[in-house]
């Protein structure tokens, strides 16, 4: 990999405010070239282009963007914990709305540069006003950056409209502030002794964002989103102690994250609502420092289906995947089919086992780091640096390879494993097949409970899964046949999770929805054949109810993920409660809107009844709140992480009530749908 990264040809003071010598003038004079545009350029920008196009650096002006800006100032902390020098980092949401982060580290350098272009201002104030300088700071002691995807601090500091920067170094305690768009009020100075108690040197940023910048959505922080990402920071920086205080009124909180363990606990972490295939977790770490790579993984299997590899470049969640995700999956095929055949679990004559099956039930973490990461993809959450996949693939076949060889009851579970995938994916293949022949036999195939509409037009197809035969008579009587498809299905269907694909195949239920569908399923599932836009799940607004619709949902998450993502699932929001104005109905659709009723007429005392289920309406009453176009109400059922999708499922289908408890209370806007 190049020099890009170390410091261009402009004098810097070291940690004594002594020069570091100008680059070495090597043969290649574009280097210098390069160099020469770099600093050039900075001294016509200033801070301005941040404040013109805030998008271009902190993605969006909304409100991820306005957490980039905690991220990015957290990042300068993490990276002075990995070049071995931090080893806690608070983040406190002020009560005045302000963010503060400070760290135990060196303390950033506060020495006046002696010449050049910053000659007078301190390291310090480059770092603060001086797009990208940050980059200027990579010598030996920053092997890698995790902070190098970033911006650097100095936008957080073009955006907020007031930061403070503290510093302690030498026993002093320095100190300097900014005023809106990043404007130094004076120097940095020394305000006193080091306090005695605390730290004795280390850095503090607080700075308060700029509300005419975040103007849409506002400035607020939300404690949620910090936590997350603070809590994944702490496992892949294994025992960094990474504290959290809310500080805003109503809000108070403290927590704070260290892992002694890191990721194998981030790995346990991830398994903890699911059985694992046995306790000990796979770890191995590597290091390349000529080509300035680092990686760490940890991996266990749990009894479930699905895999759950999570990939990280410089701590940055990549859910796209990418080269180090591709070495590992290249490895750990090749790796587990040899352990298996030198040890005879796989026979000559068999097949070697496919990715798929060795990775079923797999939960790992590929975290690496790396000096310029490029991030690819639709949502640049895809790692594109071509050197990384065979960096991962030679550690991952060799560091596994001993980690089987000296782990051979747990090697053996996932041998085993493995080929029980294999056998079941054989098995799911013909029942595929014999759905597809069944199909093929009944000339249009489609089902019998199927009321199927009469327009052979998809986009405006609707279909509706009703629980229960009566309901869905009603159902039947309330549609518009020409666009309206009503697919009744009874009791309880499958819970996907926990079956093999090959046993819910063979489900009546679920081949019936299947075949209506008429887009496949699995692997094989095209979304462009699915012959409705709209699958409406209906269902009861009860407890047997909202069971019914997680199993559908789980169902759609599994094996027809298309059809989420193209937003063709949706919920159907039968009302709780119907009362009488005069002589008109109304429909309240929920508790919410009962109390919202009755607070608009306290004196309202007829009737508010409750609706207790489909089946209790008349079709017409279920046409007009929850089958009509234009009086209905339907939720769209989103994948927003697709990478999350599988670890809610869990939560939610598992056996681990207070998980699913603690999820459920904590995203309750967002699963309003599944109310337990
Ligand atoms: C470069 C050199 C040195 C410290 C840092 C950067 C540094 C930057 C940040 C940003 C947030 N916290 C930080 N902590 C340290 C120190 C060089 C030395 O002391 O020799």
């Amino acid at each position: 990999m190049s020099n890009d990264t170390e410091a261009p040809a402009t004098d810097l003071p070291d940690a004594n405010g002594a020069s570091t010598p100008k680059k070495k003038s090597t043969t290649n004079s574009a280097t210098t070239t390069a160099a020469y545009d770099a600093k050039a350029i900075q001294v016509l920008e200033g801070l301005d282009p941040v404040r013109k196009r805030p998008g271009m650096y902190i993605g969006s002006t909304g409100l991820q963007g306005l957490h980039h800006l905690i991220w990015e100032v957290v990042d300068n902390s993490v990276d002075e914990a990995m070049a071995g020098h931090c080893t806690r980092i608070g983040v406190t949401l002020l009560a005045d709305g302000g963010c503060q982060v400070d760290d135990n580290g060196r303390g950033i350098p506060i020495d006046p540069f002696t010449s050049g272009e910053h000659k007078g201002k301190s390291a310090a104030e480059v770092v603060l006003t001086v797009l990208h300088a940050g980059g200027k700071f990579g010598g030996d002691g920053y092997k890698v950056s995790g902070g190098l995807h970033g911006v650097g601090v100095s936008v957080v500091n073009a955006l907020s409209e007031r930061l403070v920067i503290e510093v302690d170094r030498d026993g002093k305690h320095h100190r300097q502030e900014y005023a809106k768009g990043g404007k130094p009020q004076g120097k940095m100075i020394i305000v006193g002794d080091t306090p005695k108690r605390g730290r004795t040197t280390g850095t503090t940023i607080t700075f308060w964002p700029d509300p005419t910048v975040f103007a849409a959505e506002g400035v607020e922080f939300v404690a949620r989103t910090v936590l997350e990402r603070l809590q994944t920071m702490a496992f892949l920086n294994r025992g960094l102690e990474i504290a959290f205080e809310d500080q805003r009124e109503g809000r108070e909180q403290k927590i704070a994250y260290q892992y002694k363990g890191g990721i194998v606990d981030f790995v346990k972490h991830l398994n903890a609502t699911k059985e694992p295939l046995f306790s000990k977790v796979c770890q191995f770490e590597d290091e390349d420092l000529d080509d300035g790579q680092m990686l760490d993984i940890a991996m266990q299997w749990n009894t479930g289906y699905y895999e759950g590899i999570h990939g990280y470049a410089n701590g940055i969640s990549t859910t796209e995947g990418g080269m180090h995700v591709e070495g590992f999956k290249t490895a750990l095929t090749s790796v587990l089919n040899k352990y298996a055949r030198a040890k005879n679990l796989l026979k000559e004559k068999d097949p070697n086992l496919t990715g798929e099956d060795i990775r079923e039930g797999i939960t790992a973490i590929v975290s690496v780091k790396l000096r310029e990461p490029q991030f690819e993809g639709q949502t640049k959450a895809k790692l594109g640096n071509v050197p990384m996949r065979s960096f991962v693939q030679k550690a991952t076949y060799e560091r596994l390879g001993e980690w089987l060889e000296e782990n051979p009851t747990e090697a053996n579970k996932v041998v085993k494993k493995g080929l029980s995938a294999a056998q079941a994916r054989v098995a799911a293949k013909n029942a595929r097949n014999a759905i597809r022949r069944k199909t093929a036999l009944s000339g249009a195939g489609m089902p019998d409970k199927l009321k199927d509409c009469s327009s052979k037009n998809a986009e405006e197809s609707e279909l509706f899964i009703v629980e229960g035969d009566s309901a869905g008579g009603t159902a039947v009587d309330a549609r518009d046949p020409r666009t309206q498809a009503i697919l009744p299905i009874r009791g309880k269907i499958l819970n996907v999770e926990r079956a093999r694909i090959d046993k819910m195949l063979k489900n009546n239920e679920i081949q019936a929805l299947i075949t209506a569908i008429g887009a496949g399923v699995g692997d094989e599932f095209d979304v462009t054949k699915a012959r409705y836009h709209k699958v409406i799940c209906l269902a009861d607004a009860d407890v047997d109810g909202s069971h019914i619709r997680t199993l559908l949902l789980t169902f759609f998450f599994r094996q027809m993920r298309e059809m989420v993502e193209a937003g063709y699932c949706y919920i159907a929001q039968p009302p709780l409660y119907s009362t009488e104005i005069g002589k008109e109905k109304v429909y309240l659709k929920d508790d919410a809107a009962k109390a919202a009723f009755l607070e608009e007429r306290p004196n309202h005392k007829k009737g508010f009844q409750r609706l207790k289920g489909l089946g209790e309406m008349d079709w017409d009453e279920l046409r007009t709140t929850t089958m009509l176009d234009g009086t209905r109400t339907l939720l769209q059922v989103n994948v927003e992480e697709a990478a999350l999708a599988d670890e809610i499922t869990s939560i939610l289908m598992g056996d681990d009530v207070p998980a699913r408890r603690g999820f459920i209370t904590t995203n309750a806007r967002d699963v309003r749908n599944l109310d337990f």
